[in-house]
């Protein structure tokens, strides 16, 4: 696989406004779109994108905006990374698809050999890949359930594990994701998180495991339970990082029941929270993770990898696709995964939060709608509520980020209640262009 072609184009890394937010091509194609596409999907931003790169998003009116989201902590080596898009283009050239069901390919067995060494644990494992991070979660779920010969499977509360009918039902939040969207698959038990902002005062993390381990044994009973999913730093639910000793607790007690723990490391992975896995930083080796997003460097792949001993408990043809494992998804995924490792993305992400946690905390200690600066590496966040009270505060959250997006700064929010904003730069982010779009969410956020 040749990965020596011409690099893709490279914009400088600078935010510039040439028109109002958005410009009149973006308002010309918001007319189009809203005759063509349907409704229920939504943008955050609703500025056409002509390129990207690096740190940088240009739209169709020249307008260039530093991207604070990373498409949901997927563009992490960057946008459009030259060798990313070297790489893309060598193996469309010498094939687009075979369907790795029908006649298989180096790229899909190069992936899980990447995922095998990458990953926690040093036991054998085996990986299966798939399109989405809804798909690894889904699959998780249906080895955990072959391999157990259980069917229960234990959720956290504020969790996010997507839009299929399995993962809508083992996702939290009602509104957008399952509203009217019923009946969801059964069961799916849901027991609470860890959530140290909200929980009462001086819970520790193993009291907090307790917690939720006391409801399902109570409504469930250990011995029905097949998997227990777990994002390690919640996502879509908060950036919330649970208090130290959560994850291990839960574990031990996983281990000892005979439950398969998943990590969904769809968000947190690929040295997005500082270090290659959110599990790592407090030593939790999961039976499985499910990732996707950050893994190809833009293009569409997930995995399950883990156990060897649990995956291949499936017999074969129970898992696949027809898509699963696109020979151009793994082909960038092999160049995005060498440059996590070349390039150290892992200390890159280190280094954001170092640069932005501390001036945060400085410069925001007197806004009292700022009631927590919170997570880890790369993934950060802001939770807003009403001043002197732990009430969500969304309509701030809101004004914060579309304040930001008309200075050209591309902020996300998330939070079961919306009122939490997040920060997930590539780590290819520059100091300066950092520091830049640090001022003008500060100025946003003083100007509540
Ligand atoms: N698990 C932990 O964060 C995707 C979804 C945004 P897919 N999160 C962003 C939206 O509104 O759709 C996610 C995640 C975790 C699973 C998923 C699902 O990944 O690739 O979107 O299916």
């Amino acid at each position: 696989m040749a990965t020596d072609s011409a690099p893709a184009t490279v914009l400088e890394q600078r935010r510039a406004l040439r028109t109002p937010v958005p410009g009149p091509r973006s308002i010309a194609l918001g007319a189009r779109r809203a005759a063509a596409v349907a409704a229920g999907v939504s943008s955050t931003l609703p500025v056409y994108v002509a390129r990207a790169s690096g740190a940088v998003i240009e739209d169709v009116d020249g307008n260039v905006f530093v991207d604070l989201g990373s498409g949901i902590a997927v563009t992490s080596v960057g946008a459009s990374a030259p060798e990313v898009a070297a790489a893309v283009a060598a193996q469309a050239l010498d094939f687009t698809h075979t369907c790795f069901m029908i006649s298989p390919y180096e790229e899909y067995v190069a992936v899980c050999e990447a995922l095998a060494r990458l990953t926690p644990g040093d036991h054998a494992k085996r990986s299966v890949l798939v399109n989405s991070g809804a798909e690894a979660v889904e699959n998780a779920v249906k080895i955990a359930r072959r391999a157990t010969g259980r069917e229960a499977v234990l959720v956290l509360d504020h969790a996010y594990h997507g839009r299929t009918n399995l993962t809508m039902a083992m996702t939290a939040r009602a509104m957008p994701y399952k509203t009217g969207f019923g009946p969801f698959a059964g069961e799916v038990y849901r027991v609470p998180a860890s959530y140290p902002l909200r929980d009462p005062e001086g819970m520790t993390g193993e009291q907090a495991a307790r917690r939720a381990i006391d409801v399902a044994e109570r409504q469930v009973g250990a011995d029905q339970v097949a998997a227990i999913v777990v994002e390690p730093i919640l996502g879509e639910g908060g950036f919330v990082v649970p208090a130290p000793g959560f994850l291990p607790t839960l574990a031990a007690w996983a281990k000892d029941k005979g439950i398969v723990l998943v990590a969904d490391e769809v968000q947190t992975g690929f040295a997005r929270t500082g270090a290659m896995f959110a599990c790592d930083h407090e030593g939790v080796v999961p039976d499985l993770i499910a990732l996707a997003k950050g893994i190809a460097g833009g293009l569409p792949l997930g995995a399950v990898t883990g156990r060897a001993e649990l995956l291949d408990a499936v017999h074969a043809g129970g898992l696949g696709g027809t898509f699963g494992g696109n020979p151009i998804a793994c082909a960038a995924a092999l160049a995005s995964i060498d440059l996590y490792e070349r390039t150290d993305l892992v200390g890159a992400a280190r280094a954001i939060e170092d640069r932005v946690v501390p001036r945060l905390t400085a410069s925001l200690a007197d806004v009292g709608a700022v009631a927590e600066i919170r997570g880890r590496g790369a993934m950060l966040a802001l939770e807003l509520v009403r001043p002197g009270t732990l009430e969500p505060d969304k309509a701030a959250a809101q004004r914060v980020a579309a304040a930001c997006a008309a200075q050209g700064v591309l902020v996300l929010t998330c939070g079961t209640w919306g009122n939490v904003l997040r920060l997930l730069p590539p780590l290819v982010i520059g100091d300066e262009l950092l520091d830049d779009a640090l001022t003008v969410l500060e100025d946003a956020l003083r100007s509540l």
